[in-house]
């Protein structure tokens, strides 16, 4: 996977099913609040592009990135969903948190799909700097909100196939 491609952003909508009743939530992380906020945006109207109805989509906030998981366990608790899509975005500083983070977070979204047999989806920015976070949240390199919709999609598709 390159990290200058445009990844899922450009994908065939016709080979997306029509997700009208299906459910979905979203825990979606308050750190660097524009570029979640552009992120939100592409994911939701990429549920909703495809079919989705905005009350079947529930939105859980969590302080940061490292919340990822336990909110997504919250939501699963407290609701019946198709997938659930998670957004963050760290940004490299001066030390080596984001990679203690990323890491928490990447094997704390695997727990939770596994255990709660619910496609969980990994849509947090690992990024060195801001301008590689705008370029990927609706910049020159697509935006990675909507390829976790685009994901979610898939996954809770080939659940319902089977
Ligand atoms: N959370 C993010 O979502 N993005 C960040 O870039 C980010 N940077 C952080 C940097 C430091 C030094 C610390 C301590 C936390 C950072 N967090 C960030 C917050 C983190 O995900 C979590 O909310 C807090 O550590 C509280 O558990």
């Amino acid at each position: 996977m390159s990290s200058s491609s445009n990844g899922l952003s450009l994908y065939d909508e016709t080979k997306m099913p029509n997700i009208l009743g299906w459910k979905f939530g979203i825990v979606v992380s308050e750190w660097n609040s524009g570029i979640m906020e552009n992120l939100l945006v592409g994911c939701k109207d990429t549920l909703i592009r495809h079919g989705a109805n905005i009350n079947d989509i529930i939105t859980y906030q969590v302080p940061g990135s490292f919340e990822l998981p336990v909110g997504a366990k919250i939501l699963a608790n407290e609701n019946q969903v198709d997938a659930i899509i998670c957004l963050g975005c760290l940004i490299k500083g001066d030390t080596a948190h984001d990679e203690y983070i990323a890491s928490a977070v990447a094997n704390g979204l695997t727990q939770i799909g596994v255990m709660f047999d619910i496609p969980c989806i990994f849509g947090v920015l690992t990024v060195l700097n801001e301008q590689q976070a705008i370029d990927r949240s609706g910049g020159k390199y697509g935006n990675k909100g909507v390829e976790a919709a685009v994901t979610a999609i898939r996954m809770a598709a080939l659940k319902r196939l089977l």
